[in-house]
């Protein structure tokens, strides 16, 4: 079951200049801060409201760590703004798989390390409604 809005991705250029934005414009901030060499990201996560899954919401602002990560190929393509919207659930491999029974292709076999040692895996785009969506299974609540 998907239980939450975990976070909305945001791609970035300049991930101090992007979280600077967000402080100033709307009062949020930097709850947790990562580099994720698989996926190819610098990522700051600002955390906007707790949920009642017991876990939270977040921004997740990501700046590319190289030219061959998603991110560099999307800031190419389309510019800085919203890049993916994941969905928070308390069984990753059990939501992934009743997903991918109704037609919809992941793009891992098996959830790959995201955030804050959180489990993650990712939908194709093309069968989301144009939307790349994360499902996300994540250890830390509150
Ligand atoms: C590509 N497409 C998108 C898209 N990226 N559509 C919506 N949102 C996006 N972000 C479209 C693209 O325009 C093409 O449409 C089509 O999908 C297929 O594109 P492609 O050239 O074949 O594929 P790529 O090379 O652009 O790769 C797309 C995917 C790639 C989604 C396969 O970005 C990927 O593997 N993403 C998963 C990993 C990731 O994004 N990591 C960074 C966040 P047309 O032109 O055919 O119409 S890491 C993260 O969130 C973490 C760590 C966390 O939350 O903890
Ligand atoms: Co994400």
């Amino acid at each position: 079951m998907i239980t939450r809005v975990d976070h909305i991705g945001i791609a970035c250029r300049d991930l101090a200049a992007s979280i600077a934005f967000y402080e100033r414009t709307y009062g949020f901030s930097v709850f947790h801060q990562e580099v994720n060499e698989q996926q190819g990201v610098k990522e700051a996560m600002l955390r906007i409201n707790g949920t009642d899954d017991g876990g939270s919401t977040y921004l997740q602002l990501l700046e590319p760590l190289h030219a061959e990560s998603p991110i560099a190929k999307f800031l190419e393509r389309n510019g800085e703004g919203v890049h993916h919207v994941a969905f928070g659930t308390a069984d990753v491999v059990a939501e992934t798989e009743a997903i991918t029974g109704t037609g919809v292709r992941a793009l891992y076999e098996q959830p790959r390390h995201g955030t804050f040692g959180s489990s993650i895996n990712f939908l194709h785009p093309k069968d989301c409604q144009g939307i790349l969506t994360e499902l996300v299974q994540s250890p830390v609540h509150e």
